[in-house]
C-alpha cells in the first residue's frame, strides 16, 4: 500500500509556504498542475507547471467559478488504481493520474469576519476547491490530500524523508483532516446562511452537529471519549499552553459565568465549577491576592479568570502559583512573557463573544434545555423583612454574595464581605452542612467572620441556619424567602439584632 507521487495538483489561495513545497516535489520529479494563480506563482519561481487548462481544454470561466470542475481533473483523482475497467476508462479519455491534491480554500470565513459584502463572501464560497478536497479524500487508497495550510509542515517532512512516498495509514490520516477540513467550512456557511452567529440561539444547540467539531482527547475520564461542538476560536485566543481538555471547558464555562457578574476589576479562581475565590479591588494584584487569600489550597491547579488587564505587577503574583488556566481580556507584553515562562500553562485572552444563552443536559432518554440563569438580584431588588435593615456596606456585600451564590452547587451557603468572598459551603445535601462547612473553612484560613454577610441559593425551611451563622458573627443575610416558616428565620434575626432580605428569586445550580 505504500505509494509513491508521481503527479501533484495545487491549488491555493494563501501561497504562504508554498514555495518550499514547490521545490520539493519538483526536486522528487513530480509532475504538477495547477490553477492560475497558483500556476503563476510556481513559474515565478522557475519551475515547471501545466495549467489546467491544458487538461481541461476549458479557461478557467464565470469569473474563476468553474476552474477545476472537469471529468479530466476529478477523473483523475477518482479512479481507482487497482480496478481494471477504471483503468481502462482512464486510458481511453486520457485522464492522466493525480496522486497529491494541495489545497486551501477560499477564506470564506475570514471574509465574514472581516464584514465582506454578502457579495464578497458569497463569492468566497468555494465549489471546485471542496470537491477536490472531498474526491481526493475519498480516494485516500491511492491519493494523498493536504487540504489545510497546517499541514505543510508534514507534506515536506513526507517529501524529503520517504521520498515522496505514502502510507495507506498516512493517507487515511490526511483524508479524515480533510473532511474534519471541508466540515467546518461548510457548517461556517450554514451559520451564516442561517443569520446566526455561533452563540445565544437555540436553535444552535439543536443543529449542535452543524457547529464546528473538535474532538477532545478524552471526556471526564480518560475512558469517556467526548467531542466539543462549538467555536471556542471565536470565543478564546490561546495564547500559550497545552490543548483544552473535557474538564478545562466545564470549568472555564463556569469562570466566564461568574466573572461576567461583576463590573470592577475582579479575579475569580475556580475550581471544579466552583469559586474558591473571589475578589473585587482597586488594582489587579490586590484582587488576585484578595482572591487568593480565600482558599490558597483549593486554588492549586485551578481556573483563574480576570475582567482586567493582567499587568507586570500581578502577573508575578500568578506565577508563583501553579494553575491549570488564566484566562483575560488583556495581557501586558511583558507579563505574557513571564506567564509564557510555563509552557503547559494555559493562557486565554478572551474576546467579546459571549457565551450561549441555553443550557441543556440529558436525563433518561432525553434532553432538558432551559435558559441560563441570567439574573441576579442588586441591593434595589432585596426587601428587607427584618426590624434592622442592611446598612449601606452590607449590601454591597449581599450583593457581592448572592452573585457567588447564584454559581456555586447548590446547596450551598456563600458568606462574604463587601469585596471578598470569604468561603462558602458547596453541593450539601443540606443547607446546614454547607453553612458549617463554610464557617469551617472561614476559620481554617484565618477569616475573622464578625460583620461578615450570609447567602443562601434557597430559602430556610428552619430557623437553624441564622442561629448558626449568627454565632459565627454574621450580620446580615439575604435568601429567596418563600418557606412556610420563614417567619421562624425572621423571629430569631429581630431577636438577636440580625438584618435579612429576601430576593423572591431562587438560584438552584444542580
Ligand atoms: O470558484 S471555485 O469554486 N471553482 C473551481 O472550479 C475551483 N477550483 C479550485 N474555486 C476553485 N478553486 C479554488 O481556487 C481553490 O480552492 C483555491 O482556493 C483557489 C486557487 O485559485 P488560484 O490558483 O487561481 O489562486
Amino acid at each position: 500500500s505504500q505509494k509513491k507521487i508521481t503527479s501533484a495538483l495545487l491549488s491555493v489561495y494563501h501561497k504562504e509556504g508554498l514555495a518550499p513545497i514547490v521545490e520539493s516535489l519538483h526536486r522528487q520529479g513530480v509532475q504538477l498542475y495547477s490553477t492560475g494563480g497558483t500556476q503563476s506563482f510556481i513559474e515565478e519561481m522557475g519551475i515547471p507547471v501545466t495549467p489546467v487548462e491544458d487538461l481541461t481544454s476549458y479557461p478557467s470561466i464565470f469569473g474563476g467559478r468553474v476552474k477545476t470542475l472537469h471529468p479530466k481533473i476529478f477523473g483523475g483523482i477518482l479512479y481507482r488504481r487497482d480496478n481494471e475497467e477504471d483503468v481502462k476508462t482512464a486510458e481511453q479519455y486520457e485522464i492522466p493520474a493525480i496522486d497529491l491534491v494541495v489545497v486551501d480554500l477560499y477564506p470564506f470565513e475570514e471574509t465574514v469576519a472581516a464584514g465582506g459584502s454578502n457579495e464578497d463572501i458569497i463569492e468566497k464560497i468555494d465549489i471546485g476547491g471542496i470537491s477536490l478536497i472531498r474526491g481526493a479524500a475519498k480516494n485516500f487508497e491511492d491519493v494523498l490530500i493536504v487540504s489545510h495550510r497546517s499541514q505543510y509542515a508534514e507534506l515536506l517532512r513526507i517529501l524529503s524523508e520517504h521520498q515522496a512516498s505514502t502510507s495507506l495509514e498516512l493517507r487515511r490520516y490526511f483524508a479524515t483532516l480533510a473532511f474534519g477540513v471541508t466540515s467546518q467550512y461548510d457548517s461556517a456557511i450554514y451559520q451564516w446562511f442561517a443569520g446566526q452567529t455561533y452563540t445565544g440561539r437555540a436553535a444552535d444547540i439543536f443543529n449542535f452537529k452543524q457547529l464546528p467539531q473538535n474532538s477532545l482527547r478524552y471526556g471526564e475520564n480518560p475512558h469517556q471519549s467526548a467531542t466539543f461542538y462549538g467555536d471556542l476560536k471565536s470565543m478564546f485566543d490561546q495564547l500559550n499552553g497545552k490543548e483544552l481538555s473535557y474538564n478545562n471547558l466545564v470549568d472555564v464555562d463556569a469562570s466566564v459565568q461568574l466573572i461576567d457578574e461583576f463590573t470592577d476589576t475582579t479575579f475569580v479562581i475556580i475550581k471544579h465549577t466552583n469559586a474558591c475565590g473571589v475578589a473585587t479591588a482597586p488594582t489587579a494584584k490586590e484582587a488576585y491576592l484578595n482572591a487568593l487569600s480565600c482558599d490558597p489550597v483549593s486554588a492549586f491547579g485551578g481556573v483563574i479568570v480576570t475582567n482586567t488587564k493582567v499587568d507586570m505587577a500581578v502577573a508575578e503574583e500568578l506565577n508563583k502559583l501553579f494553575m491549570e488556566i488564566l484566562i483575560a481580556p488583556e495581557y501586558d507584553e511583558a507579563a505574557l512573557d513571564l506567564l509564557k515562562s510555563k509552557k503547559n500553562r494555559i493562557l486565554l485572552k478572551r474576546n467579546v463573544v459571549q457565551p450561549t444563552k441555553h443550557m441543556f443536559k440529558t436525563v433518561l432518554n432525553g434532553v432538558l434545555v432551559q435558559d441560563k440563569d441570567t439574573v441576579a438580584e442588586t441591593a434595589a431588588e432585596m426587601s428587607p423583612k427584618t426590624e434592622k435593615a442592611p446598612t449601606e456596606s452590607e449590601y454591597k456585600a449581599l450583593e457581592f454574595a448572592l452573585k457567588v451564590c447564584k454559581h456555586t452547587k447548590s446547596n450551598t451557603i456563600v458568606l462574604a464581605k463587601e469585596n471578598q468572598l470569604l468561603a462558602s459551603g458547596v453541593g450539601q445535601t443540606s443547607r446546614v452542612d454547607a453553612l458549617k462547612q463554610a464557617i469551617a473553612k472561614a476559620k481554617e484560613f484565618g477569616f475573622d467572620l464578625n460583620g461578615a454577610v450570609m447567602a443562601s441559593d434557597a430559602f430556610f425551611p428552619f430557623a437553624d441556619c441564622v442561629e448558626i451563622a449568627h454565632h459565627a458573627g454574621v450580620t446580615a443575610v439575604v435568601q429567596p424567602g418563600g418557606s412556610v416558616r420563614d417567619q421562624d428565620s425572621i423571629n430569631y434575626c429581630n431577636e438577636n439584632g440580625l438584618a435579612m432580605v429576601f430576593t423572591g428569586v431562587r438560584h438552584f445550580k444542580h
